[in-house]
């Protein structure tokens, strides 16, 4: 098939699903072409069959906010045509199923479908804002398919935005081989020289992580054991979470490495994955620890008891309860005997439920049932 991809190319879980959809898509013999205003975080030195297509968005003087969504619409339709496009698949609503609604209305009598697929923010926070929501609504049900990345998120979806449309649920995954216990022991070294358990969050920083938790959780560990915090990414809460630490006198024990590549390097060698987030509809990053094998504690929101099962491969708390979290934290960081046996139990669950191997081929079908539909459907109105 050739399929063209859209995603926001910056560091988020939207766009790492789309773009490690692509590169799994085109190493089983698609050709995928994205298309975004920026090559995607994840996508350096990939295959001869993908192609990255920049969305130009022109200024003038009178436009205050350029009009992206424009841009981008004619960019899909221009791409479809060229590359001859069996479909397009959009990942996060806001604003690109708008624009890939646009463009399949510019693709003529050959009707170029396209699918969207809900990450989460698209309908949990930016969706339900007054000024999006009939929009985003509106180009939801006009969508040739539609995924969900949980069940959570499915029945948010139809919920809040009263959807009467089906919605399938394809999880997020991980490639079960590139992320595993092989981690880089290097790193391990330099964080913790004197093997010290080391704690992990890997996020955009954006408020609804809650990174300044994440710092207060470890402050409360650090009053009992020794330890080290990793934190990956960045974001608008990087500057308050850096404050907290330096108030608390944590900087020799923390560490901010920005944003990174191969995050599976460094996620392999952590004891714990914290991830206290106000509202996730999967949790991403949770399931790339687990899959190296790493226990994750995790506020019991939206998809998340969806990934990790409370007990068994980590341990659940109410949002903005830092003392609960610590205390699970202190448990499976002083007991590395039950904190190694619930990093198997990570790992054996997220290759039972979400490796790419079994993933990728329902995202070929669903791209197969939408194809055939189309198809029918044209053969009607001849
Ligand atoms: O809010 C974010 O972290 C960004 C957002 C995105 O689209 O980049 O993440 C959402 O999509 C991820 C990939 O499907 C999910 O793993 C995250 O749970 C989801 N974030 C939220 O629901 C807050």
């Amino acid at each position: 098939m050739k399929i063209g991809i859209t995603c926001y190319p910056t560091y988020g879980g939207s766009g790492v699903v789309a773009t490690e959809l692509g590169i799994e898509l085109a190493a089983r013999g698609h050709e995928i072409h994205f298309i975004s205003y920026a090559m995607p975080m994840r996508l350096s030195g990939s295959s001869e069959r993908i192609w990255f297509h920049e969305v130009e968005v022109a200024t003038y003087p009178l436009f205050d906010h350029p009009p992206y969504t424009l841009a981008l619409a004619t960019k899909m339709s221009e791409v479809a045509e060229e590359a001859s496009l069996d479909l397009l698949h959009v990942h996060y609503a806001i604003p690109h199923s708008v624009s890939a609604l646009l463009a399949r209305m510019m693709s003529g009598p050959k009707r170029l479908p396209f699918i969207t697929t809900l990450h989460g923010t698209d309908i949990t926070l930016v969706g339900a804002d007054r000024s999006y929501l009939p929009i985003t609504r509106f180009s939801i049900e006009q969508s040739d398919g539609v995924t969900a990345i949980s069940n959570y998120l499915r029945e948010r979806t139809i919920r809040e935005f009263e959807v009467k449309r089906p919605i399938e649920v394809i999880p997020n995954f991980v490639n079960c081989d590139l992320y595993s216990r092989n981690g880089d022991t290097n790193n391990r070294a330099k964080w913790a020289p004197n093997g010290e358990p080391i704690l992990m969050h890997l996020s955009n920083f954006r408020p609804v992580k809650r990174i300044t938790d994440v710092v207060e959780i470890f402050a409360l560990v650090r009053e009992k054991i020794p330890a080290k915090l990793v934190m990956i990414g960045d974001g608008p809460d990087r500057g308050a979470a850096e404050y907290i630490v330096r108030k608390k006198k944590l900087s020799k024990d923390v560490f901010f490495l920005g944003k990174q590549l191969h995050v599976q390097d460094k996620l392999a060698v952590a004891d714990l994955f914290v991830l206290p987030s106000d509202e996730e509809s999967f949790g991403l990053a949770a399931l790339e620890a687990m899959a190296c094998e790493v226990p994750v504690i995790a506020s019991n929101v939206g998809g998340i008891p969806e990934v990790i099962k409370h007990g068994v491969d980590g341990y659940l708390f109410e949002p903005r309860d830092v003392h609960t979290a610590a205390k699970y934290a202190l448990e499976i960081l002083t007991r590395p005997d039950r904190g190694r046996m619930m990093g198997e139990m990570a790992r054996a669950n997220a290759r039972k439920k979400y490796c790419s191997n079994d993933i990728i081929p329902m995202y070929e079908a669903y791209y197969e049932k939408v194809l055939n539909s189309t198809r029918a459907a044209a053969s009607v109105g001849k």
